[in-house]
């Protein structure tokens, strides 16, 4: 089970030079932005000289009625909420970098991109795979770190999202039943006013007298946290989910709600965006306003000067820096550990929401995506060149396995038993997205067809061609998903036959999972009881090898 990350195979592409390029417009847009409140402050102080603040009135404890300082429930949660998002973030990374570039459109067309994270302009004139266009980060800061797989980044980033999710939840239910909200709930107009006033102190360099945040926050204090906490927060999750296939090709309306699948992603990046800034001045502000006092406040929820809060807090600090450390390197020693781990949680969680959802979505002819990035490689193989050759005119799909009537069919048969149209978006694990006309035979017609046992509980498509790593492609399908209505195995793309690229002469459609699952260049496919008895026994190649999901719909 023990791999080096180092060795060659892993570090795929080669080149993963890392950049930042973003179009001019945006960068002059989210600069005017970020010094929008900045300028107004100045021009404020200029005009009209430093707004007053409402006084901090001296606190007597015995007669205060809001809540008195930290406890122990709000300061555990806190830690862990910390710990969360420092995975959250390297994991987020790590996966952001294997398709590197951020669009507001649904087709990933080239060149509209708003940001990339490469210095690779994509050629147009020939052929470049999203693999090839991934990148990794170092493990100094990504998660994993080294290894291109987004496998292992997102197998961290939904785990800590999952624990982040629950943190969250029993923060904020806390926080109704004790009268911790009233720190940061606003509760009238007037408390804007305030925070404006407070912003024109800071941008200006002038520290107003800051009131003890034991009893209250200062209003731009009290205005940022309840941001993060129910807008960027909720914003985060829900454009994360927003993400998945399942639930996209599920609800139409979802990821429209943030103006489609990328825009999520986009918006997604932008609350990163929006964490860190709200991080630098938090942090800055925690030390420069009384650090001891501050750190003893969130650590052992006293009001003292005492060094221990500080000395126990950066320790804990420390410890989440040694378990970034452990994981890089239990990503790599371990990996299949942790596919096992996610399998366990994730696929709880999977269970009862998004496992069961089948695709309904459909798209009209003028949403095809004028580009559609391709992935994998093309098939080297004799047996496919020659079908190839002649067009695939004797190319016979063989279907066996734990099956009543095995049969061979050729791309005629198919289209004369039945013959699906349907307009679909993709959604590949790496990022991307694209719309597309499949035409096929839906795969239920074919099940039917040969009959398969009882016991059968797994499908699995192999290809002509290979994995990234050598070997045979193949993944599978469970019976269920194998008999949704969307469920195609494609001969035609945007009304022509299959291109080659495409996955020429069939592909699987399963609209309901992840890119990786739809092989192409299909050679057979066999009905087995369990995906264990096929390649490693994870349930595909990718899976046995890059440590995907098996049930890939998130
Ligand atoms: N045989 C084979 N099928 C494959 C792959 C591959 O590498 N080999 N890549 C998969 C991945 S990761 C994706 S996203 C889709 C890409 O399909 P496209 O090239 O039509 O975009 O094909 C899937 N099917
Ligand atoms: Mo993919």
């Amino acid at each position: 089970m023990a791999e080096n990350p180092r060795t060659d195979s892993f570090l795929n592409p080669k080149d993963h030079r890392i950049g930042i390029y973003i179009k001019w417009p945006y960068l002059v847009a989210f600069t005017l932005l970020a010094l929008a409140p900045v300028a107004m402050a100045w021009t404020q102080y200029f005009t009209m000289g430093l707004p007053s603040l409402p006084d901090s009135p001296k606190i007597n404890p015995e007669s205060f009625n809001d809540p008195i300082g930290f406890p122990a429930w709000l300061r555990i949660n806190h830690f862990v909420n910390f710990f969360l998002m420092v995975l959250l973030v390297r994991s987020g990374l790590s996966i952001l970098v294997d398709h590197p570039r951020l669009y507001w459109n649904d087709h990933c067309t080239l060149g509209s991109e708003w940001i990339r994270f490469t210095p690779i302009v994509v050629p147009k004139d020939s052929v470049w795979t999203a693999k090839q266009d991934s990148r990794y980060l170092s493990p100094w800061i990504g998660l994993p770190g080294f290894r291109h797989t987004v496998g292992i980044a997102r197998i961290w980033h939904f785990l800590s999202a999952f624990f982040w999710f629950a943190n969250g939840l029993i923060f904020v239910g806390l926080l109704f039943c004790t009268n911790q909200w009233k720190r940061l709930v606003p509760m009238d107009f007037q408390i804007f006013l305030d925070a404006w006033s407070v912003q024109v102190h800071y941008a200006t360099f002038h520290l107003p007298v800051e009131p003890n945040g034991f009893y209250k926050y200062n209003p731009l204090q009290q205005l940022s946290y309840f941001g993060v906490v129910f807008g960027i927060a909720p914003v985060t999750f829900l454009t994360g989910l927003a993400m998945s296939p399942a639930i996209d090709n599920r609800f139409k309306w979802f990821p429209y709600l943030f103006g489609g699948r990328q825009c999520a992603r986009s918006i997604h990046f932008l609350a990163l965006l929006g964490y860190l800034g709200f991080l630098v001045p938090h942090v800055t502000m925690v030390i420069i306003t009384g650090f001891a006092q501050n750190m003893n406040h969130i650590v052992f929820g006293t009001d003292d000067t005492n060094p221990m809060g500080m000395i126990v807090g950066l320790s804990a600090i420390g410890l989440v820096a040694a378990f970034c450390v452990f994981a890089n390197w239990f990503s790599w020693k371990y990996p299949r550990w942790l596919q096992l781990v996610s399998r366990t949680i994730i696929g709880f969680f999977k269970r009862l929401f998004v496992n069961k959802m089948e695709s309904v979505v459909q798209y009209k002819k003028e949403n095809i995506s004028p580009y559609f990035w391709p992935n994998g490689n093309l098939p080297t193989c004799d047996e496919w060149k020659n079908l190839s050759a002649n067009n695939f005119k004797d190319y016979r799909l063989k279907v066996f396995g734990l099956v009543e009537n095995p049969i061979e069919l050729s791309l005629d048969d198919m289209e004369k038993i039945a013959k699906q149209d349907q307009i679909t978006m993709h959604h590949c694990i790496q990022g991307w997205s694209g719309i597309a006309h499949w035409g096929g035979i839906p795969l239920q017609k074919i099940i039917e067809m040969v009959k398969p046992h009882k016991d059968v509980k797994t499908v699995v498509f192999h290809s002509y061609g290979e994995g990234l790593h050598g070997g045979e492609y193949y993944d599978t399908l469970t019976i269920y998903n194998a008999q949704h209505q969307l469920t195609l195995l494609a001969f035609e793309m945007n009304y022509e036959r299959l291109p080659l690229l495409y996955g020429a002469p069939l592909r699987l459609r399963a609209e309901n999972q992840l890119g990786f699952k739809m092989v192409k260049w299909i050679k057979s496919i066999e009905f087995v009881t369990s995906e264990k008895s096929v390649g490693k026994g994870f349930g595909g190649k990718n899976e046995d090898d890059e440590y995907y999901p098996m049930l890939a719909n998130i």
